[in-house]
């Protein structure tokens, strides 16, 4: 990826309901100002603005307790699946501009769509603090960005958002990294179901090259598009401040880059969003403009040019 030059498309979200707390809405104009834009165009892709999200409520369903904000978010879902979507199916690059995590349920279906028509599995990348595996049933708080991931892979009973017929991810294809705060009844889930998860201590003992390089390794086994989701407080907390789930000992600098920059490498991420950037509770523009220089090096800044290293 890092020598083609990519038809980007950024898709604003301003979308804070599934978090609990107010101040998401604001991450799609952090990201702008942090210069998203301009610092793609700069790198030699067609980077293209297509403003944010307005959707309507989805009115035909019941409001409920156990998953807050469920007209709200459901009409972002219903939405963002078929921006995300036509951005794919058009050959282009879909970028989300978060906007909580609650986001994925949209982006993450379009793509599942868009590869389920191109013959080819689609993998998750989910660089997170939690695991996001979360039903109306088993979750805590009844925030819907806790969710996201349980609702992609079909297990998450929220009925009546998307049609009957969309295709789910299946578990055994999301790779989880970065995990360090996962719910009691959302660990017994992931083990269930399969998910890959490469928590903290992984990192620790492993460190990022390894961890990637398998990940990697299966994507393109396999033939398959890769979707990545990068929630701010996969990052330490002093590293990116503005986000409204800190837990500490998160993602240093150099290893979030270089998971970027493997991804980059790879060629084969096929999406991304950005989200829970929580300006609000940021310092400066701090982590936004740490997303912003994430997103560079996915779409090919190098600190030198190296030559290709065997793997
Ligand atoms: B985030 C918690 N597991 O479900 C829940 O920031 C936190 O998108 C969810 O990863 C955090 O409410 C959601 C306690
Ligand atoms: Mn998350
Ligand atoms: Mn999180
Ligand atoms: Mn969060």
């Amino acid at each position: 990826m890092n020598t083609q030059s990519t038809a980007i498309t950024l898709i604003g979200v301003p979308l804070e309901e599934g978090s609990g707390r107010k101040g998401c809405a604001m991450g799609p104009a952090a990201l702008r100002i942090a210069g998203i834009h301009e610092t793609l165009a700069e790198l030699g892709h067609t980077v293209v603005d297509s403003g944010d999200l307005r959707p309507a409520l989805a009115s035909d369903l019941a409001d409920r307790a156990d998953a807050k904000n469920l007209q709200i978010i459901a009409g972002f879902t219903r939405d963002l699946e078929v921006r995300t979507y036509d951005v794919a199916a058009a050959g282009g690059f879909p970028l989300i501009l978060g906007g909580d995590h609650a986001l994925a349920m949209g982006s993450v279906s379009g793509m599942a769509r868009h590869a389920a028509e191109v013959g080819r599995p689609l993998f998750v990348l989910w660089l997170d603090a939690h695991a996001d595996f979360n039903s109306p049933e088993t979750s805590p708080s009844g925030n819907i960005h806790g969710m996201p991931v349980a609702f992609f892979c079909g297990h998450a009973e929220i009925a009546g958002i998307l049609p009957k017929d969309r295709p789910f991810v299946d578990p055994k294809r999301v790779y989880q990294v970065g995990i360090r705060s996962v719910d009691p009844i959302e660990r017994e889930q992931i083990a269930k179901h399969g998910v890959n998860v490469f928590d903290m201590r992984s990192i620790d003992e492993q460190g990022v090259g390894a961890i990637m390089r398998h990940v990697l390794r299966t994507v393109k086994e396999a033939n398959g598009l890769l979707h990545v989701s990068l929630d701010v407080d996969f990052l330490d907390p002093d590293l990116a401040p503005g986000v409204g789930t800190t837990v500490p000992g998160g993602a240093t600098f150099r290893e979030a880059h270089l998971i970027l920059e493997l991804l980059s490498d790879s060629g084969l991420v096929s999406s991304l969003d950005l989200v829970e950037l929580n300006p609000f509770l940021d310092d400066r523009g701090k982590s936004a403009r740490i997303l912003v220089e994430l997103a560079a090096s996915l779409f090919g800044r190098r600190i030198l040019d190296r030559p290709t290293l065997a793997a």
